[in-house]
């Protein structure tokens, strides 16, 4: 039985693969980021069954990395040829999300409407669930959660990675599968239109990355520009702020001058009038002084010419 695991990153895609066969044989482990980055088939045996079962990476990534995708899509078709019993779409028994529902549009526009006829839903944390059933589960998840079961004719399992000594949720699995392959018209999956589907998509992916880049170049070159605008618009504020600068001194200057000149002639100004004034208070005082010794002078004559006249009345006497 040729079996393919697809999911999102961290789904538990691997540890199922280990849970399936019994032992580890892929990597797993908590990330962030991708553990499993190709393809791997690993073999083995399970509840008398000899399984053929192949990990993948995250091959339902909607956005980017179109290339990759398609090469591993190739990988995983030839590593699951002449074509697989069942696809098996992990998800985690949480919280379904819209990256979750996305992921079955993506499945099916890699592989065609077809794969839905051979496809399994499995969900891993089978643990989490606590006391609640699987069905339980899915009835508390919502319609967009009904409606991917509905895709893929209500077929789900739940697997508890963490327990692997429990194989009868192995061999339900199993059985579920087989159900499934005695229900179909063909016993396994084969895509004749699988390289037409992902030449269209690298073309599809090569337009939009060249659309990307020319995109990417049209903003780097419009970024440029600005930048260049910027820069010059920059410039000219610079150099109108020195013209302005220069020109404010250059009045400043100007003012300080004229009030400086001002200054100078008011403190002249000043000068001449208090010249002025004391040559006059000079003058005043020279008059005064002059006219105050010709007094004197008159005074001192009288008394000289009494005196006289009193010496000469004695005389005559
Ligand atoms: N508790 C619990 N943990 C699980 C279960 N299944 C997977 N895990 C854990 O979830 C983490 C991711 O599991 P992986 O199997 O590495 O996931 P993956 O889908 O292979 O991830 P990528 O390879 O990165 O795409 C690991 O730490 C697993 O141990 C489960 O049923 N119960
Ligand atoms: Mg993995």
């Amino acid at each position: 039985m040729r079996l393919v695991l697809l999911g999102r990153t961290g789904a538990g895609k691997s540890a199922a693969g280990n849970t399936l066969l019994g032992s580890t044989q892929f990597p797993s482990r908590p990330s962030l980021s991708a553990v499993t980055q190709t393809c791997e088939r690993r073999r083995g045996e399970a509840a008398g069954r000899q399984l053929s079962v192949i990990d993948t990476p995250d091959l339902l990534d909607s956005r980017g990395r179109q290339r990759d995708v398609c090469l591993e899509v190739r990988r995983c078709l030839l590593l699951s040829s002449p074509g697989p019993h069942a696809f098996l779409l992990v998800l985690p028994a949480r919280r379904f999300t819209d990256e979750e529902k996305g992921a079955l549009l993506t499945m099916t526009e890699v592989f065609g409407e077809a794969v839905l006829n051979h496809t399994v839903v499995l969900f891993t944390h089978g643990d989490s669930l606590g006391q609640e059933t699987v069905q339980q589960y899915v009835d508390t998840q919502g319609r967009d959660l009904q409606q991917l079961l509905e895709s893929c004719g209500n077929r789900y399992h739940v697997l508890n990675n963490m327990d692997t000594g429990d194989h009868t949720q192995v061999t339900q699995l199993l059985e579920k599968i087989e159900d499934m392959v005695a229900g179909n018209s063909l016993d396994f999956f084969v895509d004749q239109d699988a390289e037409e589907r992902l030449r269209e998509r690298e073309n599809r992916y090569r337009e939009e990355e060249e659309d990307r880049k020319e995109r990417e170049e049209l903003r780097r070159r419009s970024e440029e520009e600005q930048r260049r605008r910027a820069e010059q618009l920059k410039e000219e504020h610079e150099a109108q702020q020195r013209c302005q600068l220069e020109e404010l001194r250059r009045r400043q200057g100007e003012e300080q001058r004229r009030q400086l000149e001002a200054l100078r002639r008011e403190q002249e100004e000043t000068l001449r009038r208090k010249e002025k004034e004391l040559q006059l208070q000079y003058q005043e005082q020279r008059q005064r002084l002059e006219q105050e010794q010709c007094e004197k002078t008159e005074e001192i004559k009288l008394r000289y010419r009494t005196q006289h006249q009193e010496l000469l009345r004695r005389y005559e006497e």
